[in-house]
C-alpha cells in the first residue's frame, strides 16, 4: 500500500486533525523545516556539542526536553498538535535519532502509546510501517515484534505501507504501529517529537492489549520490575488519567485472558530473545556513532520556502 503524501500548503490542521489526527492514519508532510541555520551546518559535530549533553541515552536515540530556539524551531503543526488538550506529554518528548547506513531498528511500536511525528533532516531512510488491525507478533508483554531477521511481509496477511523518507518529510507515525527502519546514508538524522493520547484506542488489536496491559501493570505493580522493559511510574506523562480512560472496561476476565495468551508467548519468545538482544545491541552501538565528516543533503523534494 502506498502512503499518503502532502505538501504542507496543501493540507489544513483541520484536515491533517480529521483525515489523520483522529483516525490514526500515518502521512508524510513534504517540505518540512526544523533548523534555521544553514543546512551544512547541521552535521554529527553540531548535533552532539548542542544536543547530546541536554540528552537521556535511550537505547537507540536521546530524550530530550520540548527544546526551541533560534535555531532550531518546532514544525507548526507538531505545536498544534502538542498543545491539544487531549494529549498528555512526559517530561522528555523530543528526541533524536542520528545513526550511520545500515543501521536497522528491529520492527517495534513505541511504547507509553506514543504517537510521533518523525522529521527527516538529513540522510534518507527505509520504513516499514504495519497497522495495528494487522500486528506483527509481539514478545510477551512488550511492543518489539517477537521475529527473525529475515521477516518477510505479505499483502495477503498485513496491511503495511514501504516507503523511504528524504529531508524535509514529516512522517505522522500514530500509536501501535509497528516500524521497522533502515539507515540509507553515510549520516542520517531525525528528529521526533512524541505523545500520548488521554483516550483510549479500542478499534484495534494492539489498542485493546495495551489497555488490558495497562489494567494488569495497575493491579499487580509487582509485576513491572519483573516483566515489563519499560518505565511504568509515568506512563505517558499522565499515568494515573491514562490508565484509568485506557482501561475502564477491562473486567477481570481481560486480565486473565491477556495474562495466558502473553505468558503463552514465551516459548516462541524464547526462541527469538537472541536474535532481539542482537538487534538491541545494534542499535544501541550506532546511537550518535556516525562519522562527522558528513553534512545534511538538502533533498529536491523538500520545498526551502514552505512554512514550518
Ligand atoms: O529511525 C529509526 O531508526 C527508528 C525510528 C523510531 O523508532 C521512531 O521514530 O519511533
Ligand atoms: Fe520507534
Amino acid at each position: 500500500m502506498k502512503i499518503s503524501r502532502l505538501k504542507t500548503k496543501d493540507l489544513s490542521f483541520e484536515a491533517f486533525q480529521h483525515t489523520y489526527l483522529r483516525l490514526e492514519e500515518p502521512v508524510i508532510i513534504e517540505g518540512v523545516k526544523a533548523f534555521q541555520i544553514p543546512e551544512t551546518s547541521v552535521d554529527s559535530n553540531f548535533i552532539k556539542s548542542k544536543y547530546k549533553q541536554q540528552g537521556e541515552k535511550v537505547i537507540g536515540w536521546y530524550n530530550l526536553p520540548l527544546l526551541e530556539d533560534n535555531n532550531l524551531k518546532i514544525p507548526e503543526i507538531v505545536k498544534r498538535v502538542l498543545n491539544l488538550p487531549e494529549v498528555s506529554l512526559r517530561a522528555l518528548p523530543f528526541r533524536i535519532f542520528m545513526q550511520p547506513k545500515g543501521n536497522h531498528t528491529l520492527p517495534h511500536y513505541d511504547g507509553n502509546s506514543l504517537c510521533g511525528f518523525n522529521l527527516q533532516i538529513a540522510g534518507r531512510k527505509k520504513w516499514t510501517i504495519t497497522s495495528p488491525q494487522t500486528p506483527l507478533p509481539t514478545s510477551p508483554f512488550n511492543f518489539l515484534g517477537s521475529v527473525h531477521r529475515d521477516f518477510q511481509y505479505s499483502e495477503c496477511t498485513h496491511t503495511y505501507y514501504e516507503f523511504e523518507t528524504v529531508p524535509g518529510d514529516l512522517l505522522f507515525l500514530p500509536r501501535y504501529w509497528f516500524h521497522e527502519v533502515v539507515s540509507l546514508e553515510e549520516f542520517n538524522l531525525n528528529l521526533n517529537w512524541v505523545f500520548t493520547p488521554r483516550y483510549p484506542n479500542l478499534n484495534n488489536h494492539l489498542g485493546r492489549r495495551e489497555a488490558e496491559i495497562l489494567k494488569i501493570r495497575d493491579l499487580f505493580p509487582f509485576l513491572n520490575d519483573w516483566l515489563f522493559i519499560d518505565d511504568f511510574s509515568n506512563y505517558g506523562g499522565a499515568k494515573d488519567q491514562i490508565v484509568a480512560n485506557y482501561s475502564r472496561n477491562v473486567g477481570a476476565v481481560k486480565v486473565l485472558k491477556r495474562l495466558l495468551t502473553e505468558v503463552s508467548k514465551y516459548p516462541q519468545a524464547a526462541n527469538k530473545l537472541h536474535v532481539v538482544e542482537e538487534r538491541l545491541k545494534e542499535i544501541s552501538t550506532n546511537n550518535f556513532n556516525v562519522d562527522s565528516e558528513h553534512f545534511y543533503e538538502p533533498s529536491t523534494r523538500s520545498d526551502p520556502n514552505a512554512e514550518t
